[in-house]
């Protein structure tokens, strides 16, 4: 086989070198590491590496640019996984991280992870290896359409040359990386696939990799590489249409959804919604993953979803700005519907619909922008005195809501989940971020937090999958240091390779601490309709409840960490709960186990609902 001269073709920046060369192995790595240094120089500074042949030069690079520009490589065995964690490391980061699989079904199980990356907009490159045209659709083993596996989720589709990635010129690797760069950090950022075809012979020796070692020169930038095309810091007034305004002064209601948008732009975010608030007086009903919950400028309403059904159609809110995607109460979007009035849409750059009921102008220039773009006239009027009036009898029921909480949910005894949000929010200390798992822990936290701390919280709600939930907790813990993870047992139960993460988590001196809530299944379901109303015999006959719908499982999630060398403590009472955070936060990744009933629990939120509604009939207006 002829030897392909690699270090000339390294030098020169042609866009012709490497066309028409045969492909070896050294070429294979070299094209693997010029991708990858391509993407490193736009700004990429993590990646997920799952195992393969086919992979396996974009691997050896991989390991190349991490001892050699400190890019910071994680390894996981199973796809899925490495998605999600990825996911959630480029969540906290606001940067994308990459995933590097080999061909088959190693692409297919990256699609969960990506469907809440489209939705919820975060960046995501995957980078996966094919075999060469050549043999493609003629019976070659674990080759598959995985091309268009990943369409329905991604931002952008790119490949490499079909014949295989050496047989690419570097300027056009570059294009193909910045392309790909710039589309995942797009507005909205999302996933992008590069689908690579890798022809053989994949691997290089040791004694030709020690020998390019030698002799490639690195040039590892700092500071990455400002592409024109990416600007997520700011957005404006011009490109997104005419702004939409209130035609008056009439009182109205703010409606904060989770953030979506850019860290950086977050900061700017908080400030526009203190001026907004402050000069209108408007209420302002905020979902825990808004980020204002807690916030000392702001005075949020947080039991909304508690009291809403309550109050009378017409309490005089005349206009509805809504800031991203919809809270998850659905109280609350009943109220919307049924409140009418001239409704805005903010999204943060998303100009996906986002108003699934069907009543708001959507503008998604940011609300920042929206802020500033607003006529003079609007900053001069005077606020809508009702406004005042309206916000204050809001404020009023929040407070008295928050008190019949306070009585009715026991901080000691046995544990009963509602109580359990309002416990962890105030035992865990506010440099731990946390996460909520999609199901009850982010549902109680919503309703049932006394919101004066102003926690890190984050939650996966795009899609609002129960998958992927533990290797999420370990990419928000690789970046963020340290986490606490609220889950139920299911929802853990479902990404229990999620625990495969620790090792690496306890390399970085990460520390995540997993409570998980075991209730004997999907407590959630306890609130449908059709769940028979006892749990006598009589019922068995018409529907079998417990495995129809909330299918618990005999699997120890005790003995499941303890395979992965990870301690856990059960607690058994709210007493306890003090205690085990404490020896957990000594520690590097902990399982606190709590048991509870779904049954009385699933009747302690209705009959605290029930407890409003003399509440709301001392309080009408
Ligand atoms: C991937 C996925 N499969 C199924 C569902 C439907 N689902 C929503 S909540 C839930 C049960 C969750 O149970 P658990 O984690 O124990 O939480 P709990 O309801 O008990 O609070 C299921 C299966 C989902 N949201 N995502
Ligand atoms: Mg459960």
């Amino acid at each position: 086989m002829r030897k392909y001269h690699w270090s000339v073709c390294v030098a020169s920046r042609s866009c012709h070198c490497l066309e028409l060369s045969v492909p070896t192995a050294s070429a294979n790595l070299l094209s693997s590491l010029h991708l990858l240094k391509a993407f490193f120089m736009l700004g990429l500074r993590r990646l997920v590496i799952c195992p393969g042949s086919r992979s396996g030069p974009l691997a050896v690079a991989a390991g190349i640019l991490e001892r050699k520009c400190n890019l910071q490589l994680f390894t996981c065995i199973d796809e899925r996984s490495a998605a999600f964690f990825a996911l959630g490391a480029a969540r906290a980061s606001g940067t994308a991280v990459a995933i590097v699989t080999t061909s088959g079904t190693a692409v297919a199980n990256l699609l969960p992870a990506l469907v809440e990356a489209d939705k919820s907009g975060i960046p995501l490159l995957i980078l996966t290896a094919d075999r060469p045209s050549s043999l493609k659709n003629c019976g070659s083993n674990q080759t598959v359409a995985q091309e268009r596996f990943l369409t329905s989720a991604c931002r952008w589709l790119g490949h490499g040359s079909l014949q295989g990635l050496s047989t690419m010129s570097y300027c056009a690797i570059n294009l193909l990386a910045e392309r790909a760069w710039v589309e995942a950090h797009g507005i909205p950022s999302g996933p992008v696939h590069l689908n690579l075809p890798l022809d053989e012979p994949l691997h290089i020796t040791s004694g030709d990799l020690q020998k390019l070692l030698d002799t490639y020169r690195f040039d590892c930038p700092t500071k990455p590489k400002k592409l024109d095309s990416v600007n997520i810091d700011y957005l404006g007034c011009e490109q997104f249409g005419e702004i939409p305004c209130f035609i008056s002064d009439q009182p109205g209601v703010i409606v904060v959804g989770p953030w979506r948008g850019s860290n950086l732009r977050y900061p700017a975010f908080i400030k526009s919604i203190v001026r907004f608030q402050r000069h209108t007086n408007w209420p302002i009903f905020a979902d825990p993953l808004s980020g204002l919950r807690g916030c000392s400028e702001l005075k949020s309403i947080t039991t909304y979803d508690l009291f809403l059904d309550k109050i009378p159609v017409d309490i005089g809110i005349r206009q509805i700005l809504r800031l991203g995607p919809m809270p998850a109460s659905r109280q609350l979007q009943q109220w919307i519907k049924k409140t009418g009035g001239s409704q805005i849409l903010i999204t943060e750059g998303d100009t996906r619909p986002q108003d699934f009921l069907h009543l708001a102008q959507q503008w998604s220039g940011g609300f920042s922008a929206w802020c500033n773009c607003l006529p003079e006239q609007f900053w001069n009027m005077t606020s809508n005195s009702t406004s005042l009036d309206i916000n204050s009898w809001l404020q009023c029921i929040e407070v008295k809501t928050q008190n019949l909480l306070s009585q009715n949910l026991s901080l000691v005894g046995a544990i009963r989940e509602p109580s359990l949000a309002r416990i962890l929010e105030n035992l865990i200390p506010t440099d731990w971020p946390i996460m909520l798992a999609s199901s009850s822990p982010v549902r109680d936290w919503e309703n049932f937090t006394q919101n004066i701390t102003p926690h890190t919280v984050e939650g996966f709600r795009g899609s609002s999958g129960i998958d992927g939930t533990l290797s999420l907790a370990m990419g928000l813990t690789s970046i963020y240091g340290r986490l606490v993870l609220i889950s139920g047992d299911l929802a853990l139960l479902h990404d229990s390779n999620g625990w495969l993460w620790q090792q690496q988590i306890s390399q970085l001196k990460g520390q995540l601490i997993v409570l998980v809530i075991d209730n004997g299944g999907g407590g959630i379901f306890e609130q449908l309709k059709i769940r028979p109303k006892s749990e006598g015999l009589r019922y068995k006959s018409v529907m079998d409840f417990e495995k129809l719908f909330t299918m618990p499982q005999s699997a120890d999630h005790r003995i499941l960490a303890a395979a992965h060398n990870i301690s856990s403590y059960v607690i058994t009472s709210a007493e306890n709960i003090k205690s085990a955070l404490e020896r957990a936060y000594s520690q590097s990744v902990t399982l606190l186990y709590v048991g509870t009933n779904r049954f009385y629990d699933a009747h302690l939120r209705q009959e605290i609902r029930s407890k409003v509604v003399p509440i709301m009939k001392q309080h009408l207006p």
